[in-house]
């Protein structure tokens, strides 16, 4: 086999779509060089230019004239690493399948992300512990008094931010009541099998296993909870760290008419609550509105327009409109009655 220069990426261990990529590029067997840091200090270092927005993962990757770049957003860089290495892919080859799979990818990354930061930051303990625990992997030798210092700015400033993905009072019993909901789904589909399209890994399983690797590996609330009541779930996202030895069948994903109904638990989580979340975002952007409130799944949920979440929505929906229609109506029939339905009107 031809050595291939390692993929660089900066992320750090706990950030869900780091672990999300770490993840993808082990089962991929993409040979890779992960660097625990601060992207802007070693952006900085390397004298390659920060992007735009920094977050992470950060990767360096060639532009059109071969030289490295830092780029962001694990969703197009999965997409982008599809085209240059042909084997085991994590995008279904049946177009409907891969719809499904993005509307699922993009719902962990956008909506099972505020569980985490609920998780992370609303409980008190949980705050304590995630103040205590980010300095440390940014730094492990680090020294008490720094170490202090650090902890009282960052946990003052995640808490303030809680509203801004929508966690307050109000919504704290809704994003509880989802976070299990989608536990006892997962539960249930992985009595099915094991992956959420089937019997090899989606982009969708990375997606959902970077935030459980923080909800059930680094949040204590969350933690617990998964352990009472999604022990299956605990196990997939031990498994799921590291594929790197499965031997993926071609045919391994399923089709739509094979996908075992526990999938249909998946979706309607999205409808009840992610779909209503992304159309009431896109109205206030379209009006210009800073924060938007809306009902959903029964209770007053506000938060910050996110101009990210409204080119979710526009890329959602140029998948699904790409789709021929033939597929398109197989999709239909798969999504009737899930409340995702209303993503498309
Ligand atoms: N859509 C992006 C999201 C990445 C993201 O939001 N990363 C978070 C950390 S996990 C971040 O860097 N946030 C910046 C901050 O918290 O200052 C992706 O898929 O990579």
């Amino acid at each position: 086999m031809p050595q291939q220069e390692p993929l660089v990426l900066i992320g750090a261990v706990p950030s869900p779509y780091t672990r999300k990529m770490v993840a993808l590029l082990r089962y991929r067997n993409i040979a890779y060089q992960v660097i625990w840091g601060d992207p802007k200090e070693i952006l900085q270092q390397k004298g390659i230019a920060a992007p735009k927005v920094g977050l992470l993962p950060t990767f360096l990757m060639p532009d059109e004239n071969g030289q490295l770049q830092a780029i962001t957003d694990s969703t197009p860089i999965i997409r982008r690493l599809e085209d240059e290495q042909v084997e085991r892919r994590v995008v279904p080859s049946d177009p409907a399948m891969a719809f499904i799979d993005y509307l699922i990818e993009d719902f962990a990354d956008e909506w099972c992300t505020k569980y985490m930061f609920h998780y992370r930051w609303y409980p008190e303990k949980d705050a304590d512990n995630a103040g205590t625990l980010l300095p440390l992997f940014h730094r492990v030798d680090i020294a008490d008094s720094p170490l202090n210092q650090f902890k009282a700015y960052i946990t003052q400033r995640q808490v303030n931010r809680l509203g801004v993905v929508g966690s307050n009072e109000v919504t704290a019993p809704l994003i509880d009541a989802s976070y299990r909901r989608f536990l006892v789904v997962m539960e249930l589909h992985l009595q099915a099998q094991p992956f959420v399209l089937g019997q090899r890994p989606s982009a969708c399983d990375f997606a959902i296993y970077g935030q459980l690797t923080q909800l059930i590996g680094f949040d204590p609330s969350s933690r617990e909870i998964a352990h009472e009541i999604a022990p299956r779930v605990v196990a997939w996202t031990g498994l799921m760290e590291d594929q790197c030895g499965l031997d993926p069948a071609m045919d391994g994903w399923n089709s739509v008419d094979s996908t075992p109904q526990s999938l249909n638990g998946l979706l309607i989580e999205i409808g009840r609550v992610y779909a209503p979340t992304l159309l009431a975002n896109a109205v206030a952007l379209e009006n210009g509105d800073k924060s938007w409130e809306t009902e959903i799944d029964g209770s007053v949920w506000s938060q910050q327009s996110f101009p990210y979440q409204g080119k979710c929505l526009t890329w959602i929906r140029d998948e699904y409109f790409a789709l021929s229609d033939a597929d398109r109506s197989r999709i239909d029939a798969l999504l009737e009655g899930t409340g995702c339905e209303v993503l498309f009107n």
